[in-house]
């Protein structure tokens, strides 16, 4: 090949790279996602006709339940029971801020009556807007409404993958027909539903590229330029940098680590499985609120994931589990809401958060009759007492601070004893775990 055409050939390539590896630049203004951060807990709802079967949706489909069977199951989905109020009632009574909906998971099947695939919730004989109602439910009670969409979709036509279990079924299909299919889909369900964030999942296969999700996240921003998106777009899950796509972290089933630099969100669910399951081992009341402690603790939000029963109606166990919750929150939202976590990390006995000139200690479970702080530097503790109760003694000693625990801690689930500092306890730098 002539030379003057391998220097263009380069030139090409150069250009390309550069334009492939391009960082996202427009970003979700900090300003909202602070205020994200300071809700701390939202409800997840997985929802789907898979519920009929009461098996895990979308990973159920090739395993449990024959693919056919599974793909047809829509015909009989009619969940007379669902009411949208209700279920945002019950997200709203735990003490929950915001609401996430699986509008469309990796079956492919839209939970609204969507333009552009018939593959939708009109075509059960539920046939009403379910996405829609929840959208109404949340604005008519202050409940922030959000949009879970599938990246992977193992029912379309266009996207290579229909069987995850089985690469045999694999197929050429087209993923630029894909992407403008999802593009379609997103801009109906911002443009009408207004979603306050976007839960992307499912961009581990390898038909999707982390230039696939840059171009989603850019499309997304130039229809609403504040709608959150977490970080499951690009293929990058474990930090923010240049290279990954989206707002937020996202670990799951599991408590993220205190991070004061990203935010983060970990979302778990209530029982073992993500959709409904009959009985599903569900979580104590205790488990639930110490959960939703630890993540605090670690700075990050927790979205509590709850499945509706094939009625359409979230069990009572499980309404019964979040509106204890609730009350809880009641009591001591303030050590919850808006705070920050750390400078402590969480532990088995206690975690601690913290705003303005407090750090509030939560005492999961008294082991002895005092618990001992970490030195905190510059810190002197100017006054102590168990949050709504008595008064707690305290003394400095050669390590830290030693805090006298009551004779018997009130509260059965988590307790919070403040301590009112001589500084603003947000400007503490984290103490290294085990110090
Ligand atoms: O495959 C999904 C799963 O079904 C569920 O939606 C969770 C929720 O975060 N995410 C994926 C597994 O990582």
């Amino acid at each position: 090949m002539k030379k003057p055409a391998i220097i263009l050939l380069y030139l090409f390539s150069i250009i390309k790279l550069s334009f492939a590896q391009q960082a996202v630049t427009v970003k979700t203004p900090k300003a909202v996602l602070d205020d994200f951060m300071t809700k701390r807990f939202g409800m997840f709802i997985h929802f789907g006709p898979v519920t009929l079967r009461g098996t895990e949706i979308g990973w159920s489909r090739n395993k449990e339940v024959a693919q056919d069977d599974y793909d047809n199951l829509y015909m009989e989905f009619n969940p007379v029971l669902f009411n949208a109020d209700a279920i945002v009632k019950a997200a709203k009574d735990a003490g929950m801020k915001y609401l996430v909906i699986t509008a469309k998971h990796h079956d492919g099947f839209a939970l609204w009556p969507s333009a552009f695939t018939d593959y939708n919730i009109s075509k059960t004989p539920y046939k009403r807007d379910m996405v829609a109602e929840l959208a109404t439910a949340s604005k008519k009670q202050g409940m922030f409404f959000c949009i879970y969409h599938t990246v992977l979709d193992w029912h379309d036509p266009n996207y290579p993958i229909h069987n995850p279990y089985d690469s045999t079924k694999n197929v050429k299909g087209d993923m630029v027909a894909f992407k403008t299919q999802m593009k379609n889909e997103l801009k109906e369900l911002i443009t009408k539903y207004h979603p306050y964030l976007l839960w992307f999942d499912g961009y581990w296969e390898k038909p999707w590229t982390n230039t696939d999700g840059q171009e989603i996240y850019k499309f997304i921003k130039s229809v609403d330029p504040n709608v959150i998106v977490n970080n499951r777009l690009g293929k990058e899950s474990e930090k923010l940098n240049d290279q990954s796509v989206g707002d937020y972290l996202t670990p799951e089933q599991r408590i993220g680590q205190l991070n004061m630099n990203e935010p983060w969100e970990s979302c778990i669910t209530i029982c073992q499985q993500w959709a409904w399951k009959p009985n599903d081992k569900m979580k104590t009341v205790q488990e639930c609120i110490q959960t939703l402690v630890k993540t605090a603790a670690g700075n990050g939000n927790l979205l509590f994931n709850v499945g509706p029963m094939p009625d359409g109606r979230i069990e009572a166990r499980q309404v019964e589990t979040l509106q204890q919750m609730g009350l809880w929150l009641k009591k001591y939202g303030e050590s919850i809401y808006d705070t920050k976590g750390g400078p402590i990390a969480p532990n088995d006995n206690y975690a601690v958060t913290r705003k303005g000139n407090k750090i509030y200690l939560h005492v999961f479970q008294k082991k002895g009759d005092k618990i001992v702080l970490p030195n905190l530097p510059g810190v002197n503790i100017t006054n102590a007492y168990v949050l709504g109760g008595t008064k707690v003694n305290y003394k400095p000693d050669a390590t830290g601070y030693i805090i006298d625990l009551p004779q018997t801690l009130p509260d059965a689930n988590s307790n919070v004893i403040v301590l009112e500092l001589n500084k603003n306890a947000e400007e503490i730098p984290v103490i290294a775990a085990g110090k």
